[in-house]
């Protein structure tokens, strides 16, 4: 085998030139890739012993897409763009063979091939949008001219991948086979032998005329995806990208997609959601916990609470075919859990992603029971009951003398003292916090609460577990609220205030929407319900929202919170009465209302959650500021353009935040503007956030 470069190599075996990529761990698009490429089909071209050429990948993937850490950085080596017009452009068949996750650059790449065969367990896609940017190497112009311009628009806007049979189906391949080398080779020789004709994705303009009957299928597209698309620019992009190879010629459609790429790519909102990709992928890594840390196997979880959380959380076990044992404390709140379970599996069936059968088999993995004892031989065991810190204690002591050594005991606490919790057993290097976030089936945040014992075999462990559970976990030590609820708890805070000063919560939720948030939080608080942790026997009238609650208003449930919900649609708008409560509130509390502006309230709600994060950060309860992005950006809807709270105090300027927090701590005189120190040295020493990692 000649190496060509450190990253491919080039054979000449029975007539095929086999062209193997190797850059682990992912087979990237990096330099040495592309310069080997370039190199090597070249020469397989030009060698009059191979009839045919064979793109392959050694280890767990094909190429799966461009290499993401050089975009920002001057451009070096062979351009892709050449590397894909020596493919395309071969005077024999070149054919790759895939497996793993064929992605962006990577299905680029394949596309320019003449033929493409995959093993059925790959998956192809173009997830560039998810980085902020387009398919930028001809994927916007080839993929419609495959699969048909609305297949394309959508793979291309979600960004998720596909399957071996939808590509088969569609075009995207060839054929599917068995063995990835084998199955490649004898394709390869086929064609030859065949005579099969080169076939150029870019010549291809059957699928283009169909789409040219349907006037109406952009602007039908456009309307489909707007509310999951809003703020970003990508989508918008790749649809005008997808216009183009209506209206123009290919070279100019290419042309159209390069400039466009490269307006995206400059832009802040890739420059955040890159940054996201690596967070993401740097919150796995928990730096004196090292990768081969020693882990034990999960396979039988004990559930305490079939309540909201209970419910969801088994759900997660049990749909990877882990069976749960769930506890609760009467029949009637067990039956109440295991309906709700199935009933959420129902509606997989009404969506057509699960049969009944299916159903049946996972509620056969959930064991209900009105007995801690039943959970002696689990592997692990969470405990989901009410958020009260005696009740936990009492359910940990007696957890301690029935379940079995070596296995993990966790908390679903939000905000909760993890280490008391661990010190009522005789094992707190077992006890963790395991944070989920509601719809627990869902959310994909898992706050993994580090208690001063939690030793780090039970660290691994939960951190593998996680991504087994599809989760994204994030590392918090132990504080009320951890990470994600104490910032919660700040933001909510000012929000209140503004309220009595002169804005209204409409006014509120509106510029935290047009931030980006899903919802602002009034609208947040509805959707929880206002009475979480309000009892009517108690209530005096004395907050806003004890009157809320007392005239029934408590949230969506009840079709009236801080705004009113029309049954049916569940829009929501604003109430008088509500406005009216807010002005007695004010007045009550001796406040002059005035009018505040959008900046204010803007800079009131999110600049206090950046000066808690800083502190979380000195405090050491977070490890790094990139965990508190991912954890609000995953668990709190915080929009992925903007980076996460800590990544946009570094594009606003620390310099900036720490002179707004010192101007509302000086108009307030209250301490809950006074700036954390590390953004006072941070200022001081000319950096930012992003100077920590
Ligand atoms: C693209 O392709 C743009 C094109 O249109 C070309 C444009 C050309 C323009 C030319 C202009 C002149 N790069 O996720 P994991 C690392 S954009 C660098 O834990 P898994 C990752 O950070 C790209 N590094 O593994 C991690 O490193 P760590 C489109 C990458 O098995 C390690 O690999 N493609 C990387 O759970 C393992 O990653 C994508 O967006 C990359 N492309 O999932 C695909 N991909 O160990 C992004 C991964 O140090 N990647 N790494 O932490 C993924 O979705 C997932 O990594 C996989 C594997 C599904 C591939
Ligand atoms: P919930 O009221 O819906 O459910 C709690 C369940 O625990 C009830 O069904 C109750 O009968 C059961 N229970 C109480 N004492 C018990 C005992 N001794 N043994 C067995 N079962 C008992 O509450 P939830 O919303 O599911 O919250 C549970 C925990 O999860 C709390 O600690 C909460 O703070 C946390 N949490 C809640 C959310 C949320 O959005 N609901 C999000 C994250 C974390």
């Amino acid at each position: 085998m000649a190496a060509i470069t450190d990253m491919v190599d080039l054979e000449i075996q029975d007539g095929v030139a086999v062209v193997r990529i190797d850059n682990p761990p992912v087979n990237a698009l990096s330099e040495g890739v592309r310069n080997g490429l370039f190199e090597a089909v070249q020469k397989a071209d030009a060698d009059d012993n191979a009839k045919a050429i064979l793109i392959i990948c050694s280890g767990r993937t094909y190429i799966a897409g461009a290499d993401i850490k050089e975009f920002g950085k001057p451009h070096r080596g062979v351009v892709l763009f050449n590397v894909q017009d020596v493919i395309e452009g071969a005077s024999k068949p070149v054919v790759s063979t895939i497996h793993g996750t064929c992605l962006g650059g990577g299905l680029e790449t394949a596309i320019c091939c003449h033929y493409r065969v995959a093993v059925a367990s790959a998956r192809f896609g173009f997830p560039e949008v998810k980085l902020g940017i387009l398919p930028g190497a001809g994927g916007t112009q080839r993929l419609p001219r495959i699969v048909g311009v609305e297949k394309a628009l959508e793979m291309m806007v979600n960004g998720n991948p596909v399957g071996a049979n939808f590509a088969l189906e569609n075009g995207l391949i060839d054929e599917i086979v068995d063995d990835l080398f084998e199955g490649g080779m004898a394709f390869a020789k086929k064609i030859v032998e065949e005579g099969r004709p080169l076939v150029r994705v870019r010549d291809a303009n059957e699928k283009l005329e169909e789409a040219k009957k349907d006037p109406e299928l952009f602007n039908r597209f456009r309307k489909k995806v707007a509310r999951k698309t809003r703020g970003f620019d990508a989508p918008e992009s790749i649809i005008q990208c997808v216009e183009d190879t209506l209206i123009k010629s290919f070279d100019d459609g290419i042309q159209g997609e390069r400039d466009r790429f490269g307006v995206l790519i400059k832009g802040i909102k890739s420059e955040a959601q890159r940054y996201y990709f690596f967070a993401e992928r740097q919150a796995n890594k928990i730096p004196d916990v090292p990768k081969d840390t020693e882990t034990i196997p999960i396979k039988k979880v004990g559930m305490i609470g079939a309540g909201t959380m209970g419910g969801g959380i088994s759900m997660n076990f049990l749909s990877k075919g882990t069976p749960v044992t769930i506890v609760e404390s009467t029949q009637e709140a067990l039956d109440r859990g295991l309906g709700v379970v199935r009933k959420n599996y129902l509606r997989g069936v009404k969506s057509g992603r699960l049969t009944e059968a299916d159903v049946d088999k996972l509620m056969g993995l959930l064991t209900p029971s009105l007995s801690l004892e039943d959970l002696a031989d689990c592997d692990m065991v969470i405990e989901a009951v009410f958020e009260n810190i005696d009740l936990k204690k009492e359910v940990f002591t007696k957890l301690d003398a029935i379940v079995k050594e070596g296995a993990i005991l966790a908390t679903n606490s939000s905000a909760l003292d993890v280490n008391a919790i661990a010190a009522v057993t005789k094992r707190p290097e077992w006890v963790v916090g395991t944070h989920f976030f509601s719809p627990a089936n869902i959310m994909r945040l898992l706050e993994v609460v580090r208690a001063e014992k939690t030793s780090k075999t039970v660290l691994a462990t939960v951190m593998a577990l996680a991504k087994r559970l599809g989760k994204i976990p994030v590392v918090s030590g132990v504080c009320p609220g951890f990470i994600g609820n104490r910032i919660l708890f700040k933001r909510g805070v000012q929000a209140q205030k503004l309220i009595y000063e002169g804005a209204m919560p409409w006014d509120v939720d509106d510029v935290i929407y047009d931030f980006g948030f899903p919802m602002g939080p009034f609208a947040m608080s509805d959707l929880a319900g206002l009475d979480i942790g309000w009892d009517v026997k108690t209530s005096k009238g004395e907050t806003l929202r004890d009157r809320l609650c007392e005239m029934d208003r408590r949230g969506q449930k009840t079709g009236a919170g801080y705004y009113n919900y029309d049954p049916e649609t569940r829009a929501k708008t604003p109430e008088p009465k509500v406005e009216e409560l807010i002005l007695e509130f004010s007045e009550k509390m001796g406040k002059t209302r005035r009018e505040i502006s959008n900046e204010e309230i803007l800079q009131r709600c999110i600049y206090p959650m950046i000066n808690e994060g800083a502190k979380i950060l000195e405090e050491g309860i977070s490890q790094r500021p990139s965990d508190i992005d991912v954890v609000w950006v995953n668990g709190y809807g915080w929009p992925v353009y903007r980076g996460g709270p800590m990544f946009y105090a570094d594009t606003v300027g620390l310099d900036k935040v720490l002179g707004k927090l010192k101007e509302f701590q000086e108009q307030d005189n209250d301490d809950f503007w006074q700036p954390s120190p590390l953004i006072e040295k941070l200022v001081a020493e000319g950096k930012g956030f992003k100077d920590m990692a």
